[in-house]
């Protein structure tokens, strides 16, 4: 059995992730998020996949670094042995350009984004000392591999991930720990009403008259990159709907 952290476990590519490892029966599952409610609902359906699969949930803001370090040092003692972290907290706020972009969203997804993942990752590293097959997987996106109109702090915090991704991998290669960045395009979760600020006919238009990715395709992907041999590592994942060819250019015609 492998000990798997997921952040932001609470909606979309985070809770599908916690579906689908329920589902492989090999994965006991630490889920963390700022909404309880929603990490309780989610227990409801894993127990519903698979009964005998262990989860601990507990609300988490990956914003702040001593929320972090405490509640991740007090975890129970059977869950302080942690073998595979997967980043996935994250959020965009806002979609505007630089001249009149928000200070607050800019805040926001900096601190989520970026430094959140920091504080996570510092905080579990120690927690993977004893892992034989210890992964961390990065959640990026198609805004850290370019930038788009109105995209800027977003793709900047997205790069930053992609950083972030290859930094990990050049310190952690003598402790032996596997690092994958995961970077999709357009997956239709809360992301873009949250990116809208909860204006739910906007977030709908994004995914009008095409088929986007689903959380669970994305976590499909990762229990394919967790399930390689000890051997093998996906460094790097583009993963895009089929009719998106980059950031913004989409065919709805079909
Ligand atoms: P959702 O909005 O559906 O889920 C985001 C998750 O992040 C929620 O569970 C939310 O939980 C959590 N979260 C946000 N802020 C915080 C915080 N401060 N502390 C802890 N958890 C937080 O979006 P997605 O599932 O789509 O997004 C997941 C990741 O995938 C993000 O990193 C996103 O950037 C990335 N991504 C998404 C794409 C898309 O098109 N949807 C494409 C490429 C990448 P809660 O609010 O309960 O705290
Ligand atoms: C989320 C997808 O295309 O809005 O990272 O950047 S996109």
């Amino acid at each position: 059995m492998r000990t798997v952290l997921i952040t932001g476990a609470s909606s979309g590519i985070g809770a599908a992730c916690a579906l689908e490892l329920a589902s492989e029966k090999t994965y006991r599952l630490l889920l963390c998020a700022r909404r309880i409610d929603r990490l309780d609902d989610l227990c409801r359906q894993i127990q519903q996949i698979n009964p005998a699969c262990e989860v601990h949930r507990f609300k988490l803001d990956v914003r702040n670094a001593d929320e972090v370090a405490t509640t991740l040092s007090n975890l129970p003692a059977e869950w302080k042995n942690i073998d595979v972290l997967i980043n996935n907290a994250g959020l965009s706020q806002g979609f505007d350009p630089i001249q009149t972009g928000d200070i607050g969203d800019w805040d926001r997804m900096i601190d989520t984004n970026v430094k959140g993942l920091l504080y996570v990752t510092r905080q579990v590293l120690p927690m993977m000392e004893g892992s034989k097959n210890a992964h961390i997987i990065n959640l990026g996106s198609i805004a850290g591999k370019e930038v788009y109109p109105n995209g800027n702090v977003y793709c900047a915090t997205k790069h930053a991930v992609d950083a972030l991704n290859k930094a990990m991998r050049i310190d952690l290669l003598p402790k032996g720990i596997k690092v994958t960045a995961i970077n999709p395009g357009m997956v239709e979760t809360e992301f873009s009403e949250v990116r809208f600020h909860g204006d739910k006919q906007r977030a709908d238009a994004v995914y009008e008259g095409l088929t986007p990715l689903s959380g669970k395709d994305i976590a499909e992907l990762i229990v394919f990159a967790l399930s390689r041999p000890a051997h093998v590592n996906i460094n790097d994942l583009l993963v895009m709907p089929t009719v998106q060819a980059t950031g913004t250019i989409v065919n709805r015609s079909n």
